[in-house]
């Protein structure tokens, strides 16, 4: 039997933040957040857009994704319904990019369907353990006691593992600092978001001696066969962020011997299925993966947190407790227990946007019948 979808509600939100996060690429203060959710005859599911409000991170901001999403991706959803979720990506690959906005489209239909039919995001996707071990980011600081004092908070809360965000100028000396600080036995890795050229190599290089897990999406997003020449350059593993944006394009950063381990964020390769065959491929050629975040509230986080059991996740991922971003979060708070958090077992994402909160921080609404 087919779904119908009658319509679809874009919600935006705005979502301060506990602290500032500042990344080679700009500081947030406030997540700018837009919010899908659709109506259909099997009930009604959620999603979140990852999109940032400027299109600095990669091309897609939020005015971008709901306009896309209004104009194009919603109308093309066929009023005679859709066989499963599996269905929406096929129906919107005539367009090209925007995959943030095709993931929160196709990600509320999946909640939708799963919702209907009793199952959890964790086991439909494959899911191999009930709780998954944490990571946290910590962003670009003003002085290396301020970064070492919220690294031992983390620590103190029990994170498994640390990612330092850097840029030039700040990379080799924080990295020591805090290897210094909190021993060799931190699991400790570096992102620069895309900051360096292959000129920063025997800068780069210095964080050899450092023991990391991996530095992460050091060169720009479309420097591929770069990425390969530094990965021979240095002992530390290279691992791709913005870069891979397809199960294709992990396939061509794969043979190229650009990546020895890849971030997977769903809503940079356009959704769960999309992550999941990233997933099967990597773990077909022995290259680990692990969870990606975008600063997101309960809903895309729940998700996050089911993808990130899949037995070939085996770092742990960004996905911190709620309260490392908000105060306050739209749905029940993800709390770390032992460094751990818990993979929602119940319907869909088995969890939901409590509607006082959800009122307070909405900024906008906007209701698209199909
Ligand atoms: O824990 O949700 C999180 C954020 C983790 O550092 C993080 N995200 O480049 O991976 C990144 C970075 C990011 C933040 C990317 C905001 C895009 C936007």
């Amino acid at each position: 039997m087919k779904t119908k979808i009658s319509g679809v509600e874009l919600r935006r939100i705005a979502m301060p933040l506990v602290a500032p996060f500042r990344t080679s690429f700009g500081v947030e203060t406030s997540r700018d957040v837009l919010l899908v959710r659709v109506v259909t005859s099997d009930g009604e599911g959620w999603a979140e857009c990852a999109a940032m409000s400027e299109p600095r991170y990669c091309s897609e901001y939020v005015d971008g994704a709901l306009d896309v999403l209004r104009k194009f991706l919603i109308p093309a959803l066929p009023t005679g319904g859709v066989d499963a979720a599996a269905a929406v990506g096929r129906i919107l690959e005539p367009f090209t990019g925007h995959h943030m906005a095709k993931s929160a489209l196709e990600s509320a239909v999946l909640d939708a369907q799963l919702r209907s039919s009793g199952e959890s995001f964790g086991s439909y996707l494959g899911a191999a353990r009930d709780r998954v071990p944490c990571g946290v980011s910590v962003g670009i600081m003003d002085s290396i006691p301020e970064l070492l004092d919220a690294v031992e908070g983390y620590v103190s809360e029990g994170y498994a593992r640390i990612k330092l965000k850097i840029e030039p100028g700040w990379d080799v000396e924080p990295v020591r600092a805090v290897r210094e600080r909190f021993g060799d036995d931190l699991l400790l890795q570096v992102d620069a978001n895309a900051a360096y050229t292959l000129v920063d190599a025997q800068q780069l290089a210095k964080l050899d001696d450092f023991g990391l897990l991996l530095i992460e999406q050091p060169l720009a997003n479309d420097d591929m066969v770069q990425h390969a020449q530094l990965a021979k350059l240095l002992r530390t593993p290279v691992c791709l962020d913005e870069s891979i944006e397809s199960a294709a394009d992990a396939a061509a950063a794969i043979s190229l011997g650009a990546c020895s381990i890849i971030n997977i964020k769903p809503a940079r390769v356009g959704g769960y299925l999309e992550a999941r065959r990233i997933h099967d491929l990597a773990r077909a050629h022995g290259i680990p993966v692990w969870c990606g975040g975008m600063l997101e509230t309960g809903i895309g986080r729940a998700a996050n947190v089911a993808l990130a059991a899949l037995p070939g996740f085996t770092l742990p991922g960004d996905t911190s407790g709620s309260n490392r971003y908000f105060a306050t979060d739209i749905t029940e708070p993800f709390v770390l227990s032992d460094g751990h958090l818990d993979v929602p077992t119940g319907p869909g994402l088995g969890t939901q946007p409590l509607p006082e909160i959800l009122d307070a921080v909405t900024t906008s609404r906007e209701w698209i019948a199909l």
